[in-house]
């Protein structure tokens, strides 16, 4: 295809328009996205992971000086009003307010919360936009909710979103009908993916979306992870003295087999790896979501690095596996854990980027 051919002219006019930020050595952003906060009864998918997410953001992010993204789906108003969300979560919406003193507090729009555009009420008024790019050195990173990428879906969605949020409201509501918000099979959610990925790499740019519920690090895949780590402890066992070669002996042993446990599977497994074509290209990060049943997933921006981390309750005896090998952080005394599942350095990420696509 010619580079001149625009494929997805929605998602290029949605790159243009972006509100710009730029990006330096010190900047620190998380990024949150589909939060789906409700009003604070049964069907309340944000109530269950709520302490964890205050606890996170007062407790670590605000002191740590982040700055905040809330890439869209924070409210979910298919389901409930504004009024009764604002009400039952305000204190939520005070730590958002206060990042704004750490650098900024942006929020774009996603399908579940875009009736907000001309709502003067809401808190984050000022704070809302369709998307951001941030610049970084001479690269781009565009921030959206990404319903975008299924504009045809989202037109017929629209032509019916009276009678669905009828429907939502008040029918699935009495009737308790739940998990309206994953409202894509994996199928839908694929080609989100795809449209997305494939803008991002005509653009030569990264983009950042929430919407599908699935946290994406493109990154190299656990066991080329493991195999280069091996290689450059085997490397520095040559030079080491006795006592370090045999703690590095130890650690390329452990290696070795959680490498073996990754092609046992019949498959190299990774929150993500190579689905789109042969080629790996780090082009679509996905933040997740806070609405899963034992932790949330979150993206991590700090100086040249971009992390996905996962926090959860640390004080149930669960083992989390790390695409890095990272040991888990308790935060404080809060009983609440972050693990950084996988992180890249972003001029890598942008050299993988202009290299293969
Ligand atoms: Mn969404």
């Amino acid at each position: 295809m010619s580079p001149h051919t625009k494929k997805h002219p929605h998602l290029d006019r949605l790159l243009k328009r972006a509100k710009s930020l730029t990006l330096d050595h010190s900047s620190k952003v998380l990024i949150l996205s589909d939060l789906h906060m409700g009003n604070g009864g049964r069907l309340d998918e944000f109530r269950q992971n709520s302490e964890l997410v205050k606890t996170m953001l007062e407790r670590y992010y605000l002191p740590e000086k982040y700055s905040l993204v809330l890439n869209g789906d924070i409210e979910e108003l298919f389901k409930f009003s504004l009024e009764s969300i604002a009400c039952r979560w305000s204190d939520v919406y005070d730590l958002f307010l206060k990042f704004g003193q750490n650098g900024f507090l942006w929020k774009t729009w996603g399908n579940h919360d875009a009736a907000l555009l001309d709502n003067k009420e809401y808190r984050l008024a000022s704070s809302l936009v369709e998307s951001l790019k941030f610049h970084y050195e001479d690269e781009t990173l565009l921030l959206f909710h990404g319903h975008q990428a299924a504009l045809f879906m989202w037109q017929t969605c629209s032509m019916l979103s009276r009678a669905v949020i009828f429907f939502l409201r008040y029918i699935a509501k009495p009737f308790g009908i739940k998990n309206f918000s994953v409202a894509y099979n994996s199928r839908q959610r694929f080609a989100i993916e795809q449209s997305i990925y494939e803008f991002s790499n005509q653009s030569k740019i990264v983009s950042i979306i929430g919407h599908t519920h699935r946290p994406l690090f493109e990154s190299l895949s656990k066991a080329d992870f493991l195999n280069y780590r091996i290689e450059e402890l085997c490397r520095a066992y040559s030079s080491a003295d006795g006592k370090k070669r045999a703690a590095i002996k130890l650690n390329i042993g452990e290696l070795k087999s959680e490498l073996d446990g990754c092609y046992k599977k019949g498959k190299v497994t990774g929150l993500r790896s190579g689905i789109y074509n042969n080629l790996t290209i780090p082009s679509v990060f996905n933040s997740g979501c806070t609405i899963g049943k034992r932790g949330i997933t979150a993206l991590e921006i700090e100086g040249s690095t971009i992390r996905l981390v996962y926090w959860y309750n640390g004080r149930q005896n669960r083992k989390y596996i790390s695409e890095r090998s990272n040991q888990a952080m308790a935060l404080d005394s809060t009983g609440f854990s972050r693990i950084v599942l996988n992180e890249d350095s972003l001029d890598y990420v942008f050299s993988r980027l202009h290299l293969l696509a």
